[in-house]
Formats: C-alpha cells, structure tokens, sequence
C-alpha cells in the first residue's frame, strides 16, 4: 500500500525429559538392600508407575496436538537463572563440559539448588531435578531447575511462581552455612525466570549442543542438515563464549525457519542460560537477504536456541560470529557540533546491545536551531506501551520514543538538543539512525520552501497539486491555472474534480455549489433531474439513486430492491443487517454475524501500520516460497474472497491449490502468534474474468480447513446486489502490498482510508476502461493508493448499522499513487449472486 518480533513461545505440552523417573528408579535402588525378591518387586513397582505416566504424557500429547497453538505446559515448569560464585577458583576447565572440575562443581551446585528447594513444601512436593549448563568468569554458573505437577495439581501452578522460586534461593543463600555441600563456595547472586522447557538442555547429555570460540576473525556455523532442511523435531543450542574484553557478534546471512513461531523458532540471549529477563530477541519464518537478523550481546556470551518441533523442514540458518571489543560497544554517543551530521544507535543497522546507554549533545552555534529527522526508527519490544516506552527508548526534550516511527522530525528549542539512548537487559532492535541540520530559524529553509512542520523541500514542489510538506503547507496560498479550481482555503484544484462528490480542496469548497434546483433530484454522482423521476421505477439517475429508497413501492421490485428470502422487496437503502426488520421474514437481518471487529482499538492519529486486530477478515496468501503475494479476505469459517488475477496468470503454477497458504489473523509477516494458517483445497476463479481487461476480477478460495473466528479473525459482511456504496464514502483499502509503487512489500499490515470515486469520473480518469463489475476509489490527487501485493485484500465500509461491508477487491490501477489514476477495485456487489451460486453463502 502506498502512502520481526516477539513471541512467547510458551513451554510446549510434550515432555521430552522423563529422566526424573530414571532419578527416582536410582534413589530407590540405592536404598535397596541385596534382598533380590524385594528389588524384583520394587523394580515392577516403578515400572507400572513409569508405564502409567508414560501413558499420561502420550495421551495428554496427543491432545495438545490437536490444537495448533501450544501454551504453557500444565505439568511441566522450568526456570533459569544464574549465580555468582565466591571462593570458587575459575578455572578454563569449567568451560569443559566433560572435565571432571566442571562435573564436581556442577554436581555440588545441583545439590545445594535441590536442598533449598526442599525447604519450601510447595516446591519441595513438585521439584524434579536441576541442571548447571555452563560457567563463566567471575564465577558465573548457569543453571536450570524443573518442577512437574501433576494433573491434578494443575490448579497449584500460579503459585509456583518466579517470585516463589526466587525467594526460596535466596532464602538459602542466606542461610548458607559452612559444612554444607559447597564447602567454601559462597553464592552472592542468583536469578531465576520462567523458561521455555524445549530450551532447557543437559549440555552433558550431547544432544545437538555445540560449544563456540568467537575471535576477532569471523567463523561461520549453521543449523543441522543446512542448506538442505533441518530433521524434524530439532532441538540445537549453541553456545559461544570470547575474551572478557569482547563481545560477540552474530549475523544470520541466511535465515529459513517455519513460518508458524509457536513450535519452530530461533531465540537468541545475552547469557548462557535461556533467560527470558535476558533475551536478545526471538525470529521464525524467512528473512529477506536485503534484511539478514545481526545481534551483539553486551557481554563475552551469548546462546542460541533452534526447536523446531513440527515435522515441517526448513533450510535453517547459516551464521557468521565474531568478537568485538567492548570499546567498540561503547562509542556511542558525545557531543556533535558540526552544522549538520548523521548519528545512529550503537552497530547500526545490526540490533543494538542490551544494556547500554547514550547520549549526544547537539550543539549549534548561538541563535540557531537544531532540526532532527530520523531516517528509520526502530525500537519495538514485547509488552511495551509506546506511549510510556518503560523499556528501550531515545528520548529528546522530556518525550520518550519507542516502537516503530516512519516519520520522527523533530526541531529543538535553542541552539542545543539532548539525545539519550537506553536499552535495557533484555529484547534489541535494529535502532536508529538520524540525521541532524542547524538551521537559522530567521531563515529556515535556505533556497528552499519552508512547511509548517519544519521540513525543507525543493521550491519546485510547491503549488503542484501534491502535499510534499505532509501537512498541505505547501499546497496553500497557490496562484491557480485556468484550468483549475480555486478553493476556498487557497489550493489549486482540477476544475474536474468539481463536484465529484469528494471533498478535494479538504474545505469541501469544491463540493458546494453542486445542489439542484427546489424542483429537482440530485442522483449520486451529482446530476440533476427532474424530481418526478424519483421512485417511477425506472433508472434514471446513472447509479440508480433514484429508485433506491422508495419504501412506498411496496411489492414493487428493481434492481434497488433488497429482496427477502420469501421473494418480497424491500425498497430502503441497505436495509441488510441494519438492525431493522424489514422483511416479514426477518431475511433481512440472517447471516449478519459478521462486520465486527472485537478488539476495542483506540483510535489512531496519522500512521499507517495496521493494529493487531482492527482488520480481523484480512488475509495473506502466500504463494511456495515466495512469502507474501496477495491479498484476500474472510467471508465465511471456509471461505476466502480475493482477485482471480493472483491465480490466473501465465503459469499454471498459480492455480494450483497445493502451491498456496493462507494466513488470517495476521498483522506482522514475521509474527505468527495466534496466526491461523490454512491451505487450499478449491481455487474457483470466475469464467468470465478476462486477463487482458480485468473484467470479472474476483476468485473464491475454499479452505482445507475451517477457521476458528477469534478476536484476530473475523468474516468481513458481503453487501447484497442492492447495496449502494455512494460517492464520496470513506472506506478502508489493507494489506501488505509495495509501500510505494516499485518498492518493498510491507511487513506489517498497512491500511489507508480512501474515498468512492463516482463512475463517471472513475470512467474518464481510466480511459473508458471502466465495466459495471469495477469501481474507482482513492483520491484523484494521487498520494494514498493500493499497490502491488494487495491485490485480492477488501476495500472495506463501515455502515451506520455499526458493520463492515466488503465493497471492493483491489485489483489493478496505472502505477500506485499516482495523480488522476486512482485504485480499480471489483465490484462486490455486481458479483454477489455469483459468490452466492459457488458458496451458498
Ligand atoms: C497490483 O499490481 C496492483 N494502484 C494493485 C493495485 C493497484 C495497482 C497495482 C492500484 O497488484
């Protein structure tokens, strides 16, 4: 349309550790004596106990199967952390799994996080077992500990909190006391949150675990099985270690894990335990190579996680790691004093640091002013309100900023501006980047024309019909050509746009004036007739205004009538889903579950980023591997609507429903928390459509499987043939299509309001290349249009019965944008009765 990502991926429901029964097996026997009898009927004991609980996990597997999106395990809780060690010597061979210092002190730090936990009933009755993973300088050890409830304990797991768990360590630090299995080992520090259990490894048990050595010079690894796909049900973790005097450096030239993050994704954290508190970032799906994932930890480790629990294979990744020195972390910031420059985020555009703090002082000589535009901009991270920023942020005179900006200008008060830049522990992004000018604030915009806003721009631009500033400045106080309209607010506009029903001039100056005489009917598109010619039951006006709100023509049917189920009419506009029973069968208000959008959304100001949810009936449509390709939208649990242009082109290939994947409930390309994804089983596209005029330009999808409507995922309601859209309506265009005509598809959904353009014009503006089964909508100024990659995606309306109505599909326009070319979008309503004939619906 023209004008990455976090996710919890929750502990899964499969427990793949059942070695805690094997502990238990082996606390028993120890404590056996050589009676062999007994040890015979102990052993069948724990068998049948090990048997029924198998059976437990295998059942319970096959239930969470089911569902697509796996939550938290209710049996199975981890959490991780770290802790310092005081007395304990570092030693190089504590990085070594396998050595004997590693397994001695590891085994005396598991024992101690044991005993502690065995003094607090709650946790003692579910504790299983922890694990040490690694140490590191300092002393450092990593660790993580493994609680299991059982079914029907499932109500105790709130209070098996991070905080309980906490308190209970701590608890014991204070009570350490000599003599016990740490012997003059002191633990100063500990931490411990919530972890994913598929990421909870026994670096000891060898299972896919790789330990690396960064250096100054670049190394590679990649994923298992890499470039082909990597095994099914994958769980790898790598961790990398460098001097203490560096940090390291991780870049991902090629990155292909499955779409769907709830099983498969790559996490990456700023520590060698899988901390949520510490993690860098989490990514699944494919990334452009023009956009490779880069990240840096603030310290000398870092770890990586692949799981990849669904039998769907992917290539992987391949990466490429290296040490930087801290020094370099840190040259951030200062103070700029030249006329103008660029600044940007520490490692711009690789994902900043976690914790690390900048700040610049702009300083421009006395009597100037400091102008600041940020070039790209962001910083977005999970669970954090933009209007608060309580995490990451750049903040520059007493406003925080954070999340994503397309458009941050800023200008200072005085000759100097403060810039400061913080990034927590946990959760990067790829940053800034800024460029600042000093400027005289007699004299702004030397050799240029000075907006409003603040922003300079070429002299050329102004007066061309075109808002260049962003906020009209420059299209004010014009001198306008004969063949323009003057309007009452200063602008220049094309005489034709004169009462076209669209308030070009933005004072509706050019839309007044535009009204009959006492004695006749003003239709639709603005023509006026004689009034007799209202409700004779004959078109007259060229978009049947006349005839379309005559509920006195009782029983009498045209083509404006909505027609009830019991075949009587019903002569009132949109009398569909209106909340009013107009046909004595009620026909008129079944099948009005739809329209609704169910999260409650503030309004947003400017900004054309979609929010989760506002446009619940969009959908993606994902072509092999080639990502997003266009758009469509939910009419029913198993239907989709969209252009037959995305199926019907030269390769046949395009028509195949195997060759497609749908998304709904999607906001983010690379987010696809609570993001249904269904495939095709039918592609009807209409036999009338013709490739060369894009007549009939309208496809049916019948999905494999039915939807589940949630809050993110909603039917968008069809109009009826008699629905009428009138000029001048606003209505909403979506999708991910390019973000200006030849450029980039957009990641995040974008929306943009747009009006009916009457027919008329629509007609002239397209070269006579308008049918019945198209309309025009957009703004013959150009600026806000649809684009390539949202063909197939609505062009919604929202009623006064509180519905959304489907009016259009985009489907094709000269170029995007563009002045006097406005969208083409089908015509619903022109195409009900055939979606009604394919669908039922
Ligand atoms: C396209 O190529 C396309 N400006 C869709 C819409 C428009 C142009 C091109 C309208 O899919």
């Amino acid at each position: 349309m023209y004008s990455a990502r976090y996710e919890y991926a929750g502990p899964n429901g499969r427990h793949e550790q059942i070695d805690f029964f094997t502990n238990k097996e082996k606390v028993s026997s120890k404590k056996k004596t050589g009676i062999i009898v007994g040890a015979l009927l102990a052993v069948l004991v724990v068998a049948a106990v090990v048997a029924f609980l198998i059976w437990l996990f295998l059942f319970k597997d096959a239930d969470s199967d089911a569902t697509l999106h796996r939550h938290i395990s209710p049996t199975e809780q981890v959490f991780s952390g770290h802790m310092k060690l005081v007395g304990a010597q570092y030693d190089e061979k504590l990085e070594d799994t396998s050595s004997e210092e590693f397994e001695s002190l590891a085994k005396k730090l598991e024992t101690e996080l044991g005993e502690n936990y065995l003094k607090e009933p709650l946790l003692a009755k579910y504790y299983t077992k922890s694990v040490v993973t690694a140490f590191s300088e300092g002393v450092t050890a990593y660790f993580w500990s493994q609680f299991y409830v059982p079914i029907e304990d499932l109500d105790i797991l709130p209070e098996l909190s991070e905080e309980r768990v906490l308190e209970s360590l701590e608890r014991g630090i204070n009570q350490q006391r000599t003599g016990s299995s740490l012997s003059d080992i002191k633990i100063t520090e500990v931490t411990a949150s919530f972890t994913d259990p598929r990421m909870a490894r026994n670096p000891r048990a060898n299972e896919c675990f790789y330990k690396l050595e960064a250096e100054e010079t670049e190394k590679s690894f990649s994923s298992p099985g890499y470039p082909v796909a990597y095994p099914p049900k994958v769980r790898c973790q790598w961790q990398i270690r460098t001097s203490e005097s560096h940090a390291i450096s991780v870049k991902f030239p090629f990155f292909h894990v499955e779409d769907d993050c709830t099983d498969d994704f790559v996490s990456i954290f700023d520590s060698l335990s899988p901390d949520e508190s510490q993690a860098i970032t989490e990514k699944c799906g494919q990334r452009p190579p023009s956009n490779p994932l880069e990240v840096v930890s603030s310290g000398n480790i870092m770890l990586i996680n692949l799981i990849a629990d669904t039998n769907v294979q992917r290539p992987g990744f391949a990466a490429e790691y290296k040490a930087i020195p801290k020094s370099e972390l840190q040259t951030c910031g200062g103070a700029l004093s030249a006329s103008k420059g660029v600044f940007t985020s520490p490692l711009y555009p690789v994902f900043y640091p976690p914790a690390i703090d900048c700040k610049w002082t702009i300083q421009v000589p006395a009597g100037k002013k400091v102008r600041v535009k940020f070039t790209m901009f962001r910083m977005k991270e999970p669970g954090v309100d933009i209007r608060v920023c309580h995490k990451d942020f750049v903040e520059i005179m007493d406003t925080k900023y954070c999340g994503e900006m397309s458009t941050l200008a800023l200008t200072s008060k005085n000759n100097i501006l403060n810039v400061h830049f913080h990034s927590d522990e946990s959760y990067t992004d790829k940053g800034f980047s800024a460029e600042y000018t000093a400027f005289d604030p007699e004299n702004p915009c030397p050799d240029k024309f000075a907006c409003a806003s603040g922003i300079c721009i070429a002299k050329q631009l102004r007066c061309d019909g075109w808002n260049d500033c962003g906020d009209m400045s420059d299209e004010m106080k014009c001198h306008c050509e004969n063949d323009q309209f003057a309007c009452g607010n200063g602008l220049c506009k094309p005489r034709m746009w004169v009462c076209d029903s669209v308030n070009d001039c933005g004072d509706g100056s050019d839309e007044k004036k535009c009204s009959c005489e006492a004695n006749e009917w003003r239709c639709g598109d603005g023509v006026c007739l004689p009034q007799d010619i209202v409700c004779d039951q004959k078109k007259d006006c060229a978009d049947g205004s006349d005839e379309a709100n005559c509920q006195a023509s009782l029983g009498i049917c045209s083509n404006f009538s909505f027609k009830c189920k019991n075949e009587e009419c019903v002569n009132k506009v949109n009398a569909e889903c209106d909340r009013v029973n107009d046909c004595s069968d009620n026909s008129d208000e079944e099948s009005c579950h739809c329209g609704t959008r169910p999260y409650k959304l503030n309004r947003i100001v400017g900004g054309q980023n979609a929010k989760l949810g506002e446009w619940p009936w969009q959908v993606s449509l994902h072509f092999q591997t080639y990502g997003h390709v266009c758009g469509a939208s939910i009419i029913s649990e198993n239907w989709l609507l969209s252009a037959s242009h995305c199926f019907v082109t030269s390769s046949p290939e395009n028509h195949i429903a195997s060759n497609w994947q749908t998304y709904s409930g999607m906001q983010d390309q690379y987010n696809h928390e609570n993001v249904q994804r269904r495939s095709l089983k039918r592609i009807i596209s209409h036999p009338d459509y013709n490739q060369m005029t894009f007549d009939y330009d309208i496809a049916l999808l019948e999905l494999s499987e039915p939807l589940e409507f949630t809050n993110t995922i909603q039917p968008i309601c069809l109009p009826s043939s008699s629905h009428v859209f009138h000029a001048g309506m606003s209505c909403w265009v979506t999708g991910w299509g390019a973000l200006r005509e030849g450029g980039q598809k957009a990641q995040l959904l974008q929306k943009a309001s747009v009006k009916i353009i009457n027919d008329t014009v629509c007609n002239i503006v397209t070269e006579g290349q308008l049918t019945s089964r198209m309309l025009c909508s957009g703004f013959l100024v150009g600026g806000i249009d649809a684009c390539q990659g949202d063909s197939g995606g609505p062009l919604a309306c929202f009623e006064e019965s509180g519905k959304w109505f489907q009016a259009g599909i985009v489907s094709w326009g000269e170029g995007c944008a563009r002045r006097n070319k406005p969208g083409v979008y089908s015509r619903v309503t022109k195409l009900r009765d055939w979606i009604k004939a394919e669908t039922g619906i």
